[in-house]
């Protein structure tokens, strides 16, 4: 059965031609060239870069910037609309854009000078080349302040060293943007693929996240160009900043593998039957896609309102954090539920939401954990750091 997107509350009313424009486009895409490839891609553990040029095309990387960069030059709520579809295909396939769009063009475009703008962003932006970020290192995660990679001045550049984990796209990547620290300070350094003694090795073995590339970036006295440092930032305010951009994606995007795993249970509790009818005839059922539509619709209000104070400019980084924390935890609540409703039929790859509760396990913990965004919560209400 064609996929139907939950609207309980008509929150359609709220959305420009535009935006629904947007979202048709990116759906359309995802159920056509997404769904019938991903689960053979999950399943081989790996990016289906042929999708990389469609998306370009679609404008999904930059949404936001500027169209003379390469941007697609529309608002945050078209930002969402299009995170929420891809996430709908896999959360691999909406990482590959957050992390290009709001980890690599996003720090380019604010943080870079005008040289380093015009030689990446048109070309990340028609996927022609790949970017990634790296700020995880093996012994700091959701403390950054703690990295160990640093840089040190020397004539005409910077020599870099130090290793990070975790780092979407690495292997991949024509540009990484690296924070290292420089006499102390955070900094942005742009590390290009083939620079000697730069190198980014796959990291294997994921049980999530499997239709996305995963790498080390090891850093052995790397010559950086003075030119390749960001001018713009100095300080951890330069990563985090990225990091709200991209956790504003993710807030909406979850959305989109909540409303697979919602519309796949719909279709099958109307459709199984065991003693003598439909399951979605029972109550206990029926309280649980019940429970789905309920927090789908708050999750999409939150969203909705999130993107209009962020297209006003007076966005919070702690109100982003509502968000990211709220809706993986309540897209990873639902995609378990689905998996019961499905009963066994619910492990196989025939359907689609044991490969989205499998992702959204690293949704929780990448882009800050839920623990973390709790905390960065709670010192915002009671002025009081529990971090440490
Ligand atoms: P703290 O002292 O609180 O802040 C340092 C400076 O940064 C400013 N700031 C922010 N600015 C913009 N956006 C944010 N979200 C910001 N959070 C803080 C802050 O105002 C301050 O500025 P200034 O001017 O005073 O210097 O820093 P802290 O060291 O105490 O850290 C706080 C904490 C724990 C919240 C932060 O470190 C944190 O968020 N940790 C979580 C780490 C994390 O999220 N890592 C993600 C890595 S990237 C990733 O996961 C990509 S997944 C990609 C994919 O596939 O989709
Ligand atoms: P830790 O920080 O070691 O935390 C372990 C546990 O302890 C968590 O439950 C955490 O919440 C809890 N904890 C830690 N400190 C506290 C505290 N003070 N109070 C209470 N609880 C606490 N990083 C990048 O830089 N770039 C990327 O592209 C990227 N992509 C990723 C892709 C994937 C698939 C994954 C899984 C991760 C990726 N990451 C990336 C890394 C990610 O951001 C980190 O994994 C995350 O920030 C958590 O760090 P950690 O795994 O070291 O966990």
């Amino acid at each position: 059965m064609a996929f139907q997107h939950p609207d309980y509350l008509n929150i359609d009313e709220l959305l420009t031609d535009e935006e629904k424009l947007v979202r048709q486009a990116v759906g359309d895409f995802v159920d056509n060239e997404v769904l019938p490839i991903i689960e053979h891609h999950a399943r081989q553990g790996s990016f289906p870069m042929h999708l990389v040029e469609k998306m370009a095309e679609m404008g999904v990387f930059g949404v936001t910037l500027p169209t003379e960069y390469g941007g697609a030059g529309l608002n945050n709520i078209c930002y969402g609309l299009a995170m929420q579809e891809l996430e709908r295909g896999d959360s691999g396939v909406r990482s590959f854009a957050s992390v290009q769009s709001s980890l690599v063009m996003y720090p380019i475009y604010t943080y870079g000078s005008e040289e380093q703008r015009r030689k990446w962003l048109p070309r990340l932006a028609a996927g022609k080349a790949i970017g990634c970020f790296g700020l995880t290192e093996p012994d700091a995660g959701s403390n950054p302040a703690g990295m160990v990679t640093n840089a040190k001045k020397i004539d005409g550049g910077f020599l870099l060293n130090g290793a990070k984990m975790w780092i979407t796209n690495g292997t991949l990547a024509d540009v990484a943007v690296v924070w290292a620290k420089l006499d102390g300070v955070v900094r942005g350094f742009l590390v290009e693929k083939g620079m000697k003694g730069f190198t980014a090795p796959e990291m294997k073995g994921k049980h999530s996240l499997r239709a996305s590339v995963t790498s080390e970036l090891v850093f052995q006295d790397v010559e950086i160009p003075e030119a390749n440092l960001l001018p713009g930032v100095e300080g951890l305010k330069g990563p985090l900043g990225c990091l709200t951009q991209a956790r504003y994606g993710i807030s909406w995007g979850v959305i989109g593998s909540a409303m697979a795993c919602y519309d796949s249970s719909l279709n099958y509790a109307k459709s199984r039957i065991q003693f003598g009818k439909p399951i979605a005839g029972f109550q206990l059922t029926q309280e649980k896609l019940v429970y789905m539509i309920n927090e789908i619709t708050k999750a999409q209000l939150l969203c909705w309102r999130l993107g209009k104070i962020k297209d006003s400019g007076n966005i919070r980084p702690q109100q982003v954090s509502m968000a990211k924390r709220n809706n993986v935890e309540m897209a990873l609540n639902i995609a378990r539920i689905a998996r019961e409703i499905h009963g066994a039929n619910g492990i196989l790859d025939e359907y689609p939401v044991m490969r989205h509760a499998a992702n959204l396990e690293s949704v929780k913990t990448y882009e800050g954990t839920h623990e973390m965004h709790t905390l960065i919560i709670g010192q915002d209400i009671t002025g009081i750091q529990a971090f440490s």
